[in-house]
């Protein structure tokens, strides 16, 4: 578990591509744009990039549908942009993670223009294809994007599956030789010297092939028990780790709904499995039976708790990550902190915990300078698929447009997808152009620029953070003990490491508390969010780190 590797030591910064600079006007990021800011980058203190999919899309679900794997999105720019973008990368010695989406397809790729035209096609079962039952789809899954899973196509009257939207046509594991051209795909970016790959929902590429019909409305439960973790999904990361992966000095991190505690261990076997997956435990914590636009209040007694099952899990074996926002979320500042009142120490708690967990960070673009959420004022201002067919969905059942945009304001994919705010201009400095996406009002003062003059600022405490977890390997390989105090709103942990040890204090609220006994702990403050202050009270929102 302890053997040293770079991946453990990351500290990875996600981009989101389409919303972090724009460089030629056109109002859609791209990768000069990226190019552009590599200082900026590097001075945060990561040590690594992930790309969400740069690759030719007809962009229905933004980029995660795929139409040519070996093609970067002309939006984005060229092959050669990305050569220069991946060389500039490594003279910095910053490594980069891209983001490979190999559970389904657009259905623009020409595999499936190909396994659509005619039952007999050689392409046929590069996807799944089945007769409808007496007019109606072959089984009951619902999309994750509203609807059903099955989508009837005319040409051959039979149904294809996309558990995402119907331009997602789920590409068929069983097949070897989808496997083989799946493999092909990244061996093209190994070639290039790619560092890591992210496996979008690898959890569900092996199908369970009877596809039975769900017994449950709880949409996350129906993930866990038939779109995730299928009888062959070791199997399948195996082959591509003997094919493909153990041929290369590459990171691999699996992403998936329907990951558990319980079956987490089974996709990070030392040999065979992957080296990482990205747990989702907290993520869905505040999500009813109705999935993301069904909120449900949520506790740090529960978020705790979460955190101590998976840093227990990955104490056993692999390693774990650790992320509180990223593009499919909600911006963490206004879901777990205030981004009202206590919106910069929340900010600072909150990054402070990133930084202090076991397993490797995983920092959102606009994190690091406390981004908030934005506030829709109707859903036609979403650019979401998810949002949108949601809304749909919702309408037909009733439900009100001021509702839904409630939920969509509170859960929606929106808010993680507004432009980074460089500068207090008109598009944020990131574009000279309307943008694709609104951008944040707030960004007149909410913006990199701002902090950069600011020595309390986000961005500097961010930076005096990467800088002490790197300096301390207790914080990386350390092990994890949180201590249960009776003051429920104090998260308390320890990261001990050979003779090394650290208190964290996170102080969930907006009220000033005594400190627990237990953190009545003699050493040295060697950050804090706030003046150090008296030693027997804890601030609203007060996160510090003693080392003991
Ligand atoms: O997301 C898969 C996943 O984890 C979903 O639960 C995700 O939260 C999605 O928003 C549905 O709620 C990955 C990508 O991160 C996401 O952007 C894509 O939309 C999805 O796969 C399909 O490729
Ligand atoms: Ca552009």
């Amino acid at each position: 578990m302890n053997k040293r590797a770079w991946w453990k030591e990351a500290i990875v910064y996600q981009i989101y591509p389409r919303s972090f600079k724009d460089s030629n006007g056109d109002g859609v990021g791209d990768l000069r744009g990226i190019i552009s800011e590599l200082d900026y980058i590097q001075s945060l203190g990561v040590n690594a990039v992930w790309l969400n999919p740069i690759f030719k899309s007809p962009n229905d679900d933004g980029g995660y549908d795929i139409s040519d794997y070996f093609t970067i999105q002309p939006e984005f720019g060229t092959m050669a942009d990305f050569d220069e973008l991946l060389k500039a990368l490594h003279a910095r010695g910053l490594r980069l993670i891209m983001d490979l989406v190999l559970n389904h397809s657009s259905d623009e790729h020409e595999w499936f223009q190909k396994s659509r035209a005619s039952k007999e096609n050689p392409y046929r079962d590069y996807y799944f294809w089945k007769p409808g039952k007496n007019s109606s789809p072959p089984n009951n899954w619902p999309s994750f994007f509203g609807g059903s899973a099955w989508q009837l196509d005319p040409v051959t009257n039979e149904y294809y599956l996309h558990l995402f939207s119907r331009k997602q046509p789920d590409l068929n594991w069983e097949n070897p030789r989808l496997r083989e051209e799946v493999y092909q795909v990244m061996k093209f970016w190994l070639d290039k010297g790619v560092d890591g790959l992210r496996l979008d929902v690898i959890s569900a590429i092996s199908k369970r092939t009877d596809f039975p019909d769900t017994d449950t409305n709880d949409f996350n439960e129906t993930i866990r028990k038939y779109y995730s973790n299928g009888p062959r999904l070791r199997e399948f990361i195996a082959d591509a780790r003997k094919q493909v992966w153990d041929h290369y000095d590459v990171m691999t991190v699996g992403e998936g709904p329907g990951i558990t505690p319980q079956n987490a261990l089974d996709y990070l076997d030392e040999q065979h499995g992957l080296n990482m997956i990205f747990h989702f435990g907290h993520m869905f914590m505040d999500q009813g039976p109705g999935g993301r636009f069904d909120p449900i209040p949520w506790t740090l007694q529960d978020f705790k708790q979460i955190f101590k099952t998976w840093n227990d899990t990955f104490a056993q074996r692999g390693w774990g990550s650790i992320f509180l926002g990223n593009h499919d979320f909600p911006r963490m500042v206004s879901r777990w902190g205030d981004d009202q009142i206590y919106w910069k120490q929340s900010s600072q708690l909150l990054c402070t915990l990133l930084m202090t967990m076991p397993g490797t960070p995983f920092v959102y673009m606009g994190d690091e300078i406390g981004m908030t959420n934005i506030r829709l004022k109707q859903i036609s201002e979403s650019q979401d698929i998810e949002t949108k067919t949601g809304w749909l969905e919702a309408k037909k059942r009733g439900v009100s447009e001021d509702q839904f945009l409630k939920a969509v304001n509170y859960a929606g994919r929106d808010n993680s997808r507004t432009p980074m705010q460089w500068n207090g201009s008109q598009y944020a400095g990131f574009s000279t152009h309307t943008p694709w996406m609104l951008v944040n009002p707030n960004h007149t003062e909410l913006n990199v620029a701002a902090q950069e003059g600011e020595n309390d600022s986000i961005l500097h405490y961010f930076r005096s953070l990467t800088n002490l977890r790197k300096e301390n390997p207790a914080l990386i390989y350390g092990t994890y003990q949180p201590v249960d105090c009776e003051e429920e709103r104090i998260f308390l942990y320890f990261r001990e490491w050979h003779q090394e040890k650290f208190m964290i204090v996170l102080n969930f609220s907006s009220e000033v508390i005594n400190l627990p006994k237990q953190a009545a702990i003699r050493g040295k403050r060697v950050i804090g969010n706030y003046p150090a202050g008296s030693a027997d009270i804890v601030r609203p929102w007060e996160a510090v780190v003693v080392k003991c």
